[in-house]
């Protein structure tokens, strides 16, 4: 998701090798400046980037730490706005209303949906969705789809007005007392006056504490500029950027804070309902710089992970005990956390690996469904302990899976050397061997942040 500008500061730290080499830091201030204007960073972001580095750098002593803690200030600075909310924030008094806006095909819709399970499973707040897109036929169904799919209420009323849906929907939302109500609007392929219009009037009606404006990544600048004229008539609180999971170059995401001056909230990476991220400042610098986001897929997996499960499971993985039945369980758990990339991205060390990963689809991915068309054809005592499969079994599970009996073998050896490195994992000091082993792979290896 992110790592362009990641690689790109991992290039740039990576140019400082002595102490008080001014050429090194000149070298790799330049490198920074290059990578940074190709990721599709606003120039003048860059510019005030480079030279506050250079300067900080310069007066703390040149060298690795200094540099890279300059350059963590300053990424903090650029993605902060001093007393804005960060991530989701609720108002004392329920319901917090928030209403998406955004041009048409943004992805507000889509949004909306990932929003609301995100308050759903990670908040664990009642959230009720008001359609209020109506200019399009298609828009009320395809919302309706939507809240089934995350298992939210919907408001919807095809007969009334934009304004009078919104009147009626937070009403109910009031008196059924819902924490959250969001508002999807219609949008249109340009600004114009008439939009504006209907917007003010929406705005007007549901009187929201937050105004998103949802903007899609791969228009780059123009997610700019169209930020910046929604927030001048209409007004906005926070952005979310949708479709980063595109060509988006992620500058964008670097510029817009400041280049906007309201604070990016969410980052849509993935057309999925879980594909979805805050924006915490200090989160994401963490991650540019190629450290990780630990907190955040904590919770994550811990909003969609059942704790007593969880515990069940890392005692089964102790023992050396966790088998096929475990694994499909498991299997079905990781979807609910997003695509693997952006799982990937998350843990210290492993953005790179994320890239080679791509976007692996646990539903698709050819290995996933051998292994479940396999354990599908086995019977639980089999699947509970796979070493009872003799040659004969071995062929027959073949057959019913539609495999060779050369991919049953490799599963099961796969599956095998998975479980003993599971084992190894959850003994004291074996998530720390695992990173360093994925930092060696790497070649880089993690920088350290000085903190
Ligand atoms: N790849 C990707 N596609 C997205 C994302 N968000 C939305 N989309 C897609 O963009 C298209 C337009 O989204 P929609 O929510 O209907 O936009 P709206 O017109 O603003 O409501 C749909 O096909 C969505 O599936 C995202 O984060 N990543
Ligand atoms: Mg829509």
């Amino acid at each position: 998701m992110l790592d362009t500008l990641t690689d790109s500061f991992k290039n740039a730290i990576g140019k400082i090798r002595f102490h008080d080499d001014e050429k090194a830091l000149k070298k790799a201030t330049t490198e920074l400046k290059k990578s940074l204007l190709k990721a599709d960073v606003h120039h003048k972001v860059v510019k005030d980037l480079v030279s506050t580095v250079e300067i900080e750098t310069k007066k703390n002593g040149v060298g690795k730490d200094n540099f890279l803690k300059a350059l963590q200030d300053k990424l903090t600075d650029i993605l902060t706005i001093e007393g804005a909310p960060k991530g989701f924030t609720f108002v004392s008094k329920p319901p917090t209303v928030v209403l998406m806006i955004g041009l048409q095909g943004s992805g507000k819709t889509t949004t909306t949906g990932k929003l609301a399970l995100f308050l759903k499973e990670q908040k664990k707040k009642k959230v009720l969705i008001i359609a209020a897109d109506l200019q399009r036929l298609a828009a009320v169904e395809q919302l309706r789809q939507i809240s089934t799919q995350v298992e939210v209420d919907l408001y919807e009323d095809e007969d009334a007005s934009a304004t009078q849906v919104v009147e009626d929907g937070l009403y109910k939302a009031q008196n059924e007392l819902y924490d959250v109500v969001l508002i999807d609007t219609a949008g249109r392929l340009a600004i114009d006056d008439e939009l504006m219009e209907e917007l003010a009037n929406v705005k007007t009606a549901a009187n929201p504490d937050e105004l998103f404006y949802v903007a899609d990544a791969m228009t780059g600048q123009d997610a700019v500029r169209t930020a910046q004229t929604f927030k001048e008539k209409i007004g906005i609180t926070g952005v979310i950027l949708s479709k980063f999971d595109g060509d988006s170059k992620g500058g964008v995401a670097l510029g817009l804070t400041q280049q906007v001056g309201v604070p990016l909230r969410f980052i849509g990476a993935g057309e999925k309902m879980p594909d979805l991220e805050q924006f915490i400042s200090e989160r994401i610098v963490s991650r540019l710089m190629g450290a990780g986001d630990v907190e955040s897929l904590a919770e994550k997996a811990a909003a969609s992970i059942d704790p007593k499960e969880a515990k069940r499971m890392t005692q089964k993985i102790k023992k050396g005990q966790f088998n096929f039945n475990d694994f499909l369980a498991q299997m079905e758990q990781m979807k609910k956390l997003g695509s693997m990339k952006s799982i990937m991205g998350m843990i210290p060390g492993m953005g790179n690996m994320a890239k080679q990963l791509g976007d692996m689809d646990l539903d698709n991915s050819e290995e996933i469904k051998q292994i479940k068309a396999l354990v599908s054809s086995m019977t639980p005592k089999e699947r509970e302990n796979p070493d009872l499969l003799n040659n004969t079994r071995k062929r027959r599970l073949a057959a019913g899976s539609g495999l060779e009996v050369m991919h049953v073998n490799r599963v099961l050896k796969q599956f095998k050397n998975a479980s003993k490195m599971a084992k190894k994992m959850s003994t004291k000091g074996g998530m720390k061997q695992m990173q360093e082993m994925m930092a060696g792979m790497q070649g880089g290896g993690i920088p350290n942040i000085p903190r």
